[in-house]
């Protein structure tokens, strides 16, 4: 799609702009009218569908919170969330409309974030504009040009650890003349998470970065949690209703062979766009993509969500059901349900072969270390201690004349080998915040560390891999 700038259009008021598309040869034209705030909703509830005629402005305000939550019963898990829940809260909009995104980051929460909406023409689709220090809003604006179910997410580096904590939601952007109507809507999302204990142990457990480079997760989730959409939280429907379920995959790695066991998708609104299937039985959702399946019920029971990976269904929690009530069926459905083919069958999950480590060629001089730190920099550091080392006020500790780290490097090796948390005073200001730790091996610290003590008034110290080793 192709935007014309810079061509005026008389007959609007305040915030009446219209902006001007063009799409093949056909030139579209938003008219916009009045403002209004968004009603978001947890999952699995989908807002109101929309009923304006007219493109308007809307204000979107979300809120991320860090909390500790249940991954499963007796586990517990520290989420980072959009609007307390994983996924995110859902986000209902219409083609056209002018959103005023605020995006805030509670003040107790750690640390930055920022928002991706894959549903804005724009870099980073918003991520650029929002980079949030604990205790900021930021705010930046965009035209949903694309009707379409869009997932969002945070971009902050490490990418995949944000997301991998539940930092995903979906935004969807109704069309002009709005979907067909529907007896129900539901907001399922899909994300696998990377705990260091294993499936179902009980307790506290962090992320673990190891298995998540690997890609073999603990957990593959529905709405975050083993059991969110099981027994008493089952989504419900009537025999003889119909459903739409917006179906994400906030990933970070997998991608979802989303199926409901019982139950044919009448319409599938393929990747969440305009493509129309229909009479399919399982449908892929790429991780960071989105579908839309629509279906009606004809007899009463349980129906299973599943991730048709079904080892992750039975053995990693994907997996969900929707209970419909109603009168018997018998000439589309004779016979007992039986719930328990679907039970959970025990069995072993398989040893996975343990990836081999491939070292990066060691650097052969200072000059190269210099070098290759800048990059381990520019990937791992510079969103919160900035490329020029500075850091954020009252957020991220400057590296730039740091006095703290200038005065041991080994304290220093030992910050970036186990991240930092707690009180620490940098140049007389105190800070009190945490930097996570970040998986880098002896060369990569070394090769950091010396570019960062080369740089922005720094006493030049060059860290070798044999130091960092010795503070493993
Ligand atoms: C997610 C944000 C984040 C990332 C990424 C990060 N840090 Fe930090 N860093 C912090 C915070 C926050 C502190 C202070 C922690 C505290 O308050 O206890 C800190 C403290 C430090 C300190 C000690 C204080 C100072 O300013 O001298 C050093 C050294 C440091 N970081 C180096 C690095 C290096 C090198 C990298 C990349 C390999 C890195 N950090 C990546 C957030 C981050
Ligand atoms: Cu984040």
């Amino acid at each position: 799609m192709i935007i014309i700038s810079g061509l005026s259009l008389s007959g609007c008021q305040n915030h009446n702009r219209t902006d001007p598309s063009v799409e093949g040869m056909k030139v579209k034209v938003y008219k916009r009218e009045g403002s209004e705030i968004a009603t978001l909703t947890a999952p699995p509830n989908v807002p109101e569908p929309i009923n304006r005629d007219h493109a308007t402005t809307v204000t979107v305000e979300l809120e991320i919170i860090e909390k500790t939550m249940a991954i499963a019963e007796g586990v517990e898990y520290t989420f980072w969330t959009f609007g307390g829940t994983v996924p995110g809260s859902f986000i209902r909009i219409r083609e056209g409309d002018l959103v005023e995104f605020h995006l805030k980051n509670h003040p107790d929460n750690k640390l930055p974030h920022n928002i991706d909406l894959h549903s804005v023409n724009g870099p980073g689709g918003g991520a650029t504009s929002t980079f949030t220090a604990p205790g900021h809003e930021t705010t930046f604006s965009f035209t949903a040009l694309n009707p379409g179910t869009y997932v969002y997410h945070c971009a902050t580096a490490p990418v995949g650890m944000h997301i991998g904590n539940g930092m995903y939601g979906l935004i969807l952007v109704e069309p002009e003349n709005g979907l067909p109507e529907v007896d129900r809507e539901y907001y399922v999302m899909q994300g696998e998470f990377y705990t260091k204990g294993t499936f179902g142990q009980p307790g506290f457990h962090p992320f673990s970065m190891e298995k998540a480079l690997k890609e073999e997760a603990e957990y593959v989730l529905f709405n975050g949690t083993v059991g969110s959409l099981t027994e008493e939280h089952s989504l419900k429907a009537e025999v003889g209703e119909t459903v739409r379920i917006y179906v994400g995959n906030g990933g970070p790695n997998y991608v979802s062979s989303f199926h409901i066991i019982g139950e044919i998708f009448d319409n599938v609104r393929v990747e969440g766009g305009d493509l129309l299937n229909h009479n399919v039985q399982t449908t892929l959702i790429p991780s960071g993509g989105a579908t839309v399946v629509e279906f009606k019920v004809e007899a009463p029971g349980n129906y299973i969500l599943v991730d048709h990976s079904v080892f992750r269904a039975f053995n990693k929690g994907a997996l969900g059901m929707l209970t419909v009530e109603g009168d018997e069926n018998k000439p589309i459905y004779s016979g007992q349900i039986n719930d328990q083919v679907y039970l959970p069958e025990g069995a072993a999950i398989a040893t996975p072969e343990t990836a081999e480590v491939v070292a990066p060629p060691a650097a052969d001089s200072r000059d190269q270390r210099i070098l290759r730190g800048k990059t381990v920099f520019a990937q791992n550091c510079q969103t919160c201690h900035q490329a020029n080392g500075q850091g954020i006020a009252s957020a991220f500790p400057p590296l730039a004349k740091s006095d703290y780290l200038n005065a041991e490097v080994n304290r220093s090796i030992r910050v970036v080998l186990n991240g930092l948390e707690g009180p620490v005073t940098v140049n007389g200001a105190l800070y009190n915040s945490l930097m996570p730790k970040l998986n880098l091996s002896d060369e990569q610290v070394a090769n950091v560390l010396t570019f960062v003590y080369d740089s922005w008034g720094n006493n030049g110290t060059e860290v070798t891999p044999q130091q960092v080793a010795a503070q493993r």
